[in-house]
């Protein structure tokens, strides 16, 4: 399996189906009935789209298909909800970036939404994109391929991993953590919930689209949990040894904020050591699995070899 061509046919895949996704409201209206153009916001519908389609990996939705293919599922089920946790991550680092929170002005190489449209606007965007990807997991062409009873478990499982269980939670103790103390139980608790949950939801919903089974789906978690954890420590490795050119923002910055980072608490040796232990266990959990989990092994190895 070529890693980079699959990525690519797939990234493709999700670009495609976000761009039919993130229409204006003129155009939707057109397409319904009579629209008042007036009351459409070119600027809400260029900074959305400025940040979705800024270049990012679309690892998210790409892990979220591999799962579903891993249980024979059809790729064709997952596309939305793989859309709307692209959505939901492309929100999180445009408010990530904002003054109030880590005050980055540059994200994939190119200046921050809030750089680029301002502040109320970027806020605005973050917004836009949180809430559409709910509008668009609970609408009727998502919900007429799925089980409803399934389609209500995929919103539940997005909103608790993106929310005050999940993803924000995990940013508020990183904001609280700031300058403090090395508490590596925190440390862990903070990445599980900033980065790794919406990994595992990846993992879950597309495993439960693609009709797992109950032990499939723990096999599975194993994996989601595994990955997660070991792509925030990437990213804090990535932070001090990655090449700004490359990973598209400014490197150093953890340490400039005064971040608790697993190289800070652990060593940077240490540090990948607990990656690779991570991905091994991901791998190990997911061995009874045939050659149609060979997607997810490379994304595996992927997050832990990315220079990005
Ligand atoms: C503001 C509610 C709220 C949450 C922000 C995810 C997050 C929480 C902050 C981002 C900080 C950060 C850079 C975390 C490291 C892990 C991470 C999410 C990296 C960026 O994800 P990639 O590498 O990005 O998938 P691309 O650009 O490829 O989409």
């Amino acid at each position: 399996m070529n890693l980079i061509n699959y990525f690519s046919k797939r990234k493709k895949i999700v670009d495609d189906a976000l761009d039919k996704l993130l229409t204006s409201d003129k155009k939707d209206k057109a397409q319904s009935c009579n629209s008042d153009s007036a009351l459409n916001s070119r600027t809400l519908y260029e900074a959305v789209r400025y940040s979705v389609f800024a270049g990012g990996k679309r690892i998210r939705p790409i892990l979220m298909m591999a799962a579903c293919e891993a249980v024979a599922g059809e790729l064709g089920d997952v596309l939305v909800p793989a859309c709307a946790i692209e959505m939901i991550h492309t929100y999180s680092l445009i408010h990530d970036d904002l003054p109030a929170m880590d005050d980055d002005a540059l994200r994939r190489g190119k200046p921050t939404c809030h750089k680029a449209y301002g502040e109320a606007t970027a806020i605005l965007a973050g917004d836009a994109l949180l809430t559409e990807a709910f509008a668009v997991v609970s609408s009727e062409e998502f919900v007429k391929k799925v089980k409803p009873e399934i389609a209500i478990s995929v919103v539940r499982g997005i909103a608790t991993a993106a929310g005050y269980k999940g993803m924000v939670l995990g940013q508020m103790i990183d904001m609280e953590m700031q300058g403090g103390d090395i508490d590596f139980a925190r440390l862990e608790y903070l990445h599980i919930h900033k980065t790794g949950a919406l990994l595992l939801a990846c993992v879950k919903v597309g495993a439960t689209i693609g009709g797992a089974t109950k032990g499939q789906l723990c096999q599975l978690i194993k994996y989601g949990e595994c990955i997660g954890l070991a792509f925030q420590i990437a990213d804090d490795i990535l932070d001090v040894v990655g090449d700004s050119k490359v990973i598209g923002k400014e490197a150093g910055m953890d340490s400039k904020h005064g971040k608790i980072t697993y190289p800070k608490v652990v060593g940077l040796h240490e540090a990948k050591n607990i990656a690779e232990g991570l991905i091994s266990s991901a791998l190990e959990s997911i061995k009874d699995f045939g050659k149609e989990a060979d997607p997810l092994r490379r994304i595996a190895r992927f997050i832990i070899e990315r220079e990005k």
